[in-house]
């Protein structure tokens, strides 16, 4: 399957209209706040966990065997950085909780090395985002959150956590790492959502 998707907010991709603040860059600048996580894939585990404990796993092998799509989309990160037109092979979110019974509203994301990230379910699914492992046909590399990451386009790409470990399905929101910090809930780019209050 075959999935384009143009922005979620409908709006044309050439750079005539990044989100404010935004501005356009051709290389693939890599922001982590840790060092960059090895994970062996033998040891490599994906999981999701939902509010009542149910966990649901994923090892390397089971996660290349569940159907995949391959994505083209906008970047942009918080720092002012927008990229355009980026291609991504991943499973989407939807695929991983098609069997997930839970009556949550809120995500935790966690990775490998300890960074987590916090998003409204909703924003997950319905093709909103994935677990990619290839960026630009190639496996994805450790600094950009190889062997897999989160892919969450639609917004700043803080919360496209690197080296997703776990998806923890919640009632109530928990705020991640730079959530915490001063950085927006939510974090929409288009309404240039950076800190707390904007
Ligand atoms: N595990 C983990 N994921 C992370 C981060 C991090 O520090 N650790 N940084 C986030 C931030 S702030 C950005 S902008 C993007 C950067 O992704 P890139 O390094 O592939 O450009 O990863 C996000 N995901
Ligand atoms: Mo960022």
């Amino acid at each position: 399957m075959s999935v384009i998707t143009r922005g979620f907010s409908g709006r044309g991709r050439q750079g005539e209209d990044l989100p404010p603040g935004q501005y356009l860059t051709e290389d693939f600048p890599v922001l982590s706040a840790g060092p960059t996580q090895k994970v062996d894939l033998d040891q490599w585990e994906f999981g999701v966990t939902t509010e009542t404990g149910q966990r649901h796993r994923w090892s390397w092998p089971e996660l290349l065997a569940l159907p995949s799509e391959t994505i083209t989309v906008d970047l942009h990160c918080v720092t002012k950085w927008s990229k355009l037109g980026t291609a991504w092979r991943g499973v989407s979110i939807d695929t991983v909780l098609a069997d997930v019974e839970s009556a949550a509203d809120f995500v935790l994301a966690h990775s490998y090395g300890g960074y987590t990230t916090n998003l409204p379910l909703e924003d997950l699914v319905d093709g909103k985002a994935w677990i990619a492992y290839e960026y630009d046909g190639e496996p994805l590399a450790p600094e950009h959150g190889g062997p897999a990451r989160l892919l969450v386009p639609h917004l700043y790409l803080w919360k496209s956590a690197k080296w997703v470990r776990e998806i923890q399905l919640l009632l109530e929101d928990q705020q991640g790492f730079w959530e915490s910090v001063g950085y927006h809930n939510y974090g929409d780019p288009w309404r240039e959502q950076r800190y707390w209050g904007d």
